[in-house]
C-alpha cells in the first residue's frame, strides 16, 4: 500500500498518550504515516486536523479524526488484535477501563502537580507525589498474584498505563526505587526492556508539509 493511503497519526515521541497511541498502533500492526509535532510550534495541517491540537491524534482514510489517545488504542486493536490486549485473561474490558480512568484521572493529576509542582499553585510535592503513591501501590498489589495487571499477558490496560508510571519513575528515580512496590518495578522494568516499548521510541524528524513521509511502524 502506498504511504499516501495509509492513516495519518500525528504524533510526539515524549509524550505518554502519544506513546500509548503508538503502542497498539504497532501491536495492531496497524500502519501509519506519522508526523512527529512539535508542540511549542504546531504545524497548520496538525491544528486544521485536531480539533482539541493535542497529541495523538490519528485522521483515518475515512476522514474520521480521533484525537483521544485511548480511543485510538481502541480503534486498532478493534480493527485487528493478535496479542488480546482486548480480550483479558482475567476480569473484562470494562474492568480494564475503569483502571485507565483512574489512571489518567486522580493519578494522573497527582503526577502532574508533583512532577511540575511550581507550575500549579498551592501545589505541594510531597502531597502530590504521596497521592500518586497510593495508586501505585494499588498496582502492585494487582501485581503480585500477576505477571501484568490482568493476567499473565500484557493487555491494553499495561500499555495504557505503563507509560505514565514510567513518568512518574523519571521524576526522582532513587525515590522510586527505593519504595517497597517488588511487582511493580518488575513489571515497570519489563515494559521498558521490552520490544513492544523499543520498537516505538525511534527518534523521528519533525514534520513539515513537504518532508519525507514516515511510515509506521517501520516494516
Ligand atoms: N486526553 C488526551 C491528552 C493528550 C495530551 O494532553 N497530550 C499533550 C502532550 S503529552 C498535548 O498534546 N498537549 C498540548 C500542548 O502541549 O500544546 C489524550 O489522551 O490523547
Amino acid at each position: 500500500m502506498s504511504i499516501s493511503n495509509l492513516p495519518i497519526l500525528y504524533s510526539f515521541r515524549r509524550c505518554p498518550y502519544a506513546m500509548r497511541a503508538r503502542l497498539a498502533m504497532a501491536s495492531s500492526g496497524q500502519s501509519c504515516a506519522l508526523r512527529e509535532v512539535v508542540l511549542r510550534d504546531k504545524v497548520e495541517e496538525f491544528l486544521q486536523t485536531s480539533p482539541s491540537a493535542t497529541v495523538p491524534t490519528l485522521k483515518t482514510l475515512e476522514g474520521k479524526v480521533i484525537d483521544e489517545s485511548l480511543d485510538i488504542m481502541i480503534w486498532a486493536l478493534s480493527r485487528n488484535d493478535p496479542e488480546g490486549w482486548l480480550a483479558p485473561e482475567h476480569g473484562s474490558l470494562d474492568d480494564m477501563l475503569e483502571l485507565i480512568y483512574q489512571s489518567d484521572g486522580d493519578f494522573k493529576t497527582a503526577l502532574d502537580r508533583y512532577k511540575y509542582s511550581t507550575r500549579y499553585e498551592g501545589a505541594d510535592s510531597v502531597v502530590e507525589k504521596a497521592k500518586a503513591a497510593d495508586f501505585l501501590q494499588e498496582l502492585d498489589n494487582r501485581l503480585q498474584n500477576s505477571s501484568y495487571l490482568f493476567g499473565d499477558r500484557i493487555t491494553l490496560a499495561d500499555m495504557a498505563i505503563a507509560p505514565f508510571v514510567r513518568q512518574f519513575a523519571n521524576v526522582d528515580r532513587d525515590w522510586f526505587d527505593g519504595q517497597d512496590w517488588p511487582h511493580l518495578l518488575r513489571w515497570l522494568d519489563g515494559f521498558l526492556k521490552s520490544d513492544h516499548f523499543n520498537a516505538i521510541m525511534d527518534r523521528y524528524p519533525r514534520w513539515q508539509s513537504g518532508e519525507p513521509l514516515t511510515r509506521f511502524p517501520a516494516s
